[in-house]
């Protein structure tokens, strides 16, 4: 079986911005606005009056600062809540495919390997702004790149599972360099009037590439594990159903939604032992552990797993946090916080990145820097 090394990765990070403090504004005027032109059903009990948001709750709750999104006008605006994204011709580059693009190409400077070079492109992400034709392939098409390409959805933990995909394509010999992009535009499925999710996600796109040659400072990839457990706790819905409901007209629409606290404590576990298993199997000890780049959805949660994992309080340097500036980016997460924070590490040093998230799923994978 041949070995595969994490040569070059990339991030696009979205033009605008978004504070707490702008996102909280705009959402508790959308409830004065609610709940002045509901008065009176409000007063009758008919309909229930919104709650203001909090800065406070969601930096205690979730660790979240800020988040980037495609499009802020249309989220901050009290009357649309929602971006607002121009359908683009069908002659001009999606959204998604111009976020990959631009991924690519850094990732493929840091590998040194112009787009001609790889065999496969493979887009692995939460929510796909279309079925077809497959966004990898537009990708393909607009880097030059040869092989083929395909799209693959395992919600947060997509980035870890396109990854075992690659792995896989290279250890048997099919393919030499593929490329992984996890193209996130989570604030297009997000609910902006619903306080108890609405400042959970940004977006942002992360490309990796994988080879069956290292180069300096690349990493091996040493082992890879995935696990899935069905459960409808986080749910998006949509689909190319959505017309044919019935009762769809005039309903919260199919925008994501989660029983957050449960998510909590059933994934803790599953992720802690899912991790626990994967160093024991790979005969790896903690203590071996120099870094760990964990899912991004929450900090409190992301502290309890890295714990767990070590045995003792881990330090932010070891853990990295990127949920602070960027939210919840869906399966970008991870793989944000391992290309921002892998360049002090030194040759030998082990690392695990590990995704979880909707499904329930959790992927994990050992690598070593070269
Ligand atoms: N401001 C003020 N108060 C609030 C707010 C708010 N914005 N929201 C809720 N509250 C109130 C609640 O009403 C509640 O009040 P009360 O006690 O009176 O009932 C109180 O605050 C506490 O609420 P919660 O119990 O909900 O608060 P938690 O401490 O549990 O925090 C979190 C909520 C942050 C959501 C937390 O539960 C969490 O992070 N859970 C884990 C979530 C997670 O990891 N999910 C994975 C999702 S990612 C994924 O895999 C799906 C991919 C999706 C792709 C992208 C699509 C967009």
């Amino acid at each position: 079986m041949k070995n595969v090394f994490i040569t070059g990765t990339g991030l696009y990070t979205p033009p605008n911005k978004i504070s707490n403090q702008e996102l909280v504004a705009a959402f508790n005027i959308y409830v004065d606005n609610f709940n002045g032109q509901h008065k009176s059903d409000i007063a009758n009990g008919s309909k229930q009056a919104l709650e203001y948001s909090s800065e406070a709750f969601i930096e205690k709750a979730s660790g979240i600062l800020s988040r980037y999104v495609v499009e802020k006008s249309g989220i901050l605006n009290p009357k649309i809540m929602h971006p607002l994204l121009p359908e683009r011709q069908d002659t001009e580059l999606s959204y998604q495919a111009e976020m990959g693009v631009a991924a690519a190409h850094q990732a493929l400077d840091k590998a040194g390997l112009k787009a001609s070079q790889i065999d496969q492109i493979i887009v692995a992400c939460s929510n796909f702004q279309r079925p077809y034709p497959a966004i990898s392939i537009e990708i393909q098409a607009a880097l030059g790149a040869g092989g083929s390409a395909y799209d693959m959805n395992v919600a947060c933990s997509s980035a870890t599972f396109g990854i075992q995909n690659a792995l896989a394509a290279i250890q048997s010999g099919i393919y030499n360099n593929v490329l992984v992009i996890n193209a996130e535009i989570c604030s297009s499925h997000l609910d902006f009037t619903d306080r108890d999710c609405h400042f959970i996600f940004g977006d942002a796109c992360t490309a990796i590439v994988l080879q069956a040659d290292s180069k300096p400072n690349s990493f091996k990839v040493l082992s890879s594990q995935l696990q899935t457990l069905y459960s409808n706790n986080i749910r998006n819905n949509s689909g190319f159903l959505d017309r044919t409901d019935p009762l769809s007209i005039g309903n919260r629409g199919k925008l994501f939604k989660q029983a957050g606290r449960k998510v909590f404590k059933e994934v803790l576990p599953m992720v802690s032992d899912h991790i626990a298993q994967h160093l024991a199997t790979s005969k790896i000890n903690p203590a071996q552990l120099k870094r760990l780049w964990l899912h991004q959805a929450n900090l409190s949660m992301n502290q309890f797993i890295a714990k767990k994992v070590m045995g003792r309080v881990v330090e932010n340097d070891e853990a990295p946090t990127i949920l602070d500036e960027y939210a919840n980016t869906s399966s970008a997460g991870s793989i944000i916080a391992f290309h921002k924070y892998q360049t002090d590490l030194q040759p030998g040093d082990i690392g695990l990145i590990s995704s979880f998230g909707a499904g329930y799923s959790v992927g994990s994978l050992l690598i070593q820097m070269v």
